[in-house]
């Protein structure tokens, strides 16, 4: 058996997709994620010219040998481009695995360990009586787990409030749109949202908040400290990770469990977070971190340490991702939630697909594979539009993190 072809597929039903398809010479073909938010040609030029021409005549079946070939045999390890790239690769052959089995892939990973995965949904208001009803209408909605963002009174421009509220996409300028931040004004303001969260709806839902890097790790420390009162699932990206050891000090200021890693592409990103047991919940996901093989080697890591997973499912992981990783979350014995937002209509048009939620949940299907397609009429109704990410500024002009 051998790979016959292999062809990336860019669209945009109403934000950019980049999606690899790769055929076999017995005619089934698999898909993978390779959307990388505001830098996506970068992967489709990787794929294209670099990965795609090794692949051609390879044996589709041996899905380690090929994922070892690009990431060893690449030389230049690691980095969200690369592992982009691989995780696209690695998607598409455990999905044509898949269909070969007949099987749907949680069945081929080990068969499921739940019958549901628990979901958390987007809150946003631009200030706090809007979000607080906007978490209303989550409870509504059935959602059992809430992350709730706010406009903060005198920031203009704070993470998580994009246009609309039933499809929050921050990617939203063809340059760079300039935000300014202020991390006084940010840190008075959030124990006053989860006071009024607590206080209006009690404390039968999970309430979730990401601070999106924006904070140094004593700052952390002190929010997380603030926050327990409100038990929280978790306080996402509290500082950069660049530096692991920086999550030492937090932890000795809260027990507000702490969640990290959606930029990451390796264990080796994480490596010193889980085994120090610094993190509760690990971020990583299928298109950013090396597809379902690196992916679950992490969790299996994770597992030792009690860190459970909460994998990134923003509007930039396309459904194929979002189809992938509900196998991998049904399967994996250590899973602690994951993130959904929903996709827009034209983009699930364009990836038909077959997992359903109900009631806070949502249900991989039983079809062959991941379960996730693509129809390429659809896609070729959207081209590429440049869309790049905001940047942030304090208040005197120097560069933060958005
Ligand atoms: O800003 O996916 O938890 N979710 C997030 C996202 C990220 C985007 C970046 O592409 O932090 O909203
Ligand atoms: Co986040």
């Amino acid at each position: 058996m051998k790979i016959e072809s292999a062809k990336v597929i860019v669209t945009c039903p109403g934000r950019n997709f980049v999606t690899l398809k790769i055929t076999t010479d017995q005619g089934v073909y698999g898909i993978g994620d390779a959307t990388l938010n505001g830098r996506e040609l970068s992967v489709v030029s990787y794929l294209e010219d670099h990965v795609i021409p090794c692949l051609i005549g390879k044996d589709p079946r041996r899905i380690e040998d090929i994922w070892q070939y690009l990431y060893r045999g690449g030389y230049w390890r690691r980095g969200p481009v690369t592992m982009s790239a691989i995780s696209a690769v690695d998607t598409a052959l455990w999905d044509i695995k898949a269909k070969m089995a007949g099987m749907p892939l949680y069945d081929l990973l080990g068969g499921k360990s739940r019958e549901a995965v628990m979901v958390y949904g987007h809150a946003n208001g631009i200030d706090l009586s809007e979000t607080v009803d906007e978490v209303g209408r989550y409870i509504d909605m059935g959602y059992r787990a809430i992350r709730a963002q706010s406009g903060v009174p005198g920031i203009k421009d704070a993470y998580g409030v994009g246009r609309g509220k039933m499809y929050y996409e921050p990617a939203d300028a063809a340059l760079p749109s300039e935000t300014v931040w202020d991390t006084r004004k940010y840190l008075n303001f959030v124990p006053k949202l989860f006071d009024k969260l607590r206080d209006t709806y009690g404390f039968d839902h999970h309430l979730l908040h990401d601070a999106h890097h924006r904070l140094t790790p004593i700052e952390a420390g002190s929010l997380g400290h603030r926050l327990e009162p409100y038990q929280l699932f978790w306080l996402e990206d509290a500082t950069p990770a660049e530096n692991q050891e920086a999550f030492k000090l937090i932890r000795q200021h809260t027990t507000t469990p702490l969640a990290v890693g959606e930029i990451f592409n390796t264990i080796w990103d994480a490596k010193d977070l889980i085994q120090n047991q610094l993190i509760d919940y690990i971020r990583t996901t299928v298109v950013r971190a090396g597809g379902i093989t690196h992916l679950r080697r992490i969790a299996d890591f994770a597992a030792i340490w009690q860190v459970r997973t909460g994998s990134h499912g923003a509007t930039d992981l396309s459904p194929v991702t979002m189809g992938a990783a509900l196998h991998f979350d049904v399967w994996v014995p250590n899973f602690g939630i994951q993130e959904y937002m929903r996709h827009t209509p034209e983009t699930d048009a364009v990836f038909p697909h077959d997992y359903t939620f109900d009631k806070g949940f949502l249900y991989p299907g039983e079809t062959p594979g991941h379960g996730v397609d693509i129809d390429e009429v659809e896609a070729a109704k959207y081209p590429y539009k440049p869309a790049y990410l905001p940047v942030a500024r304090l208040e005197d002009g120097s560069m933060w993190n958005w």
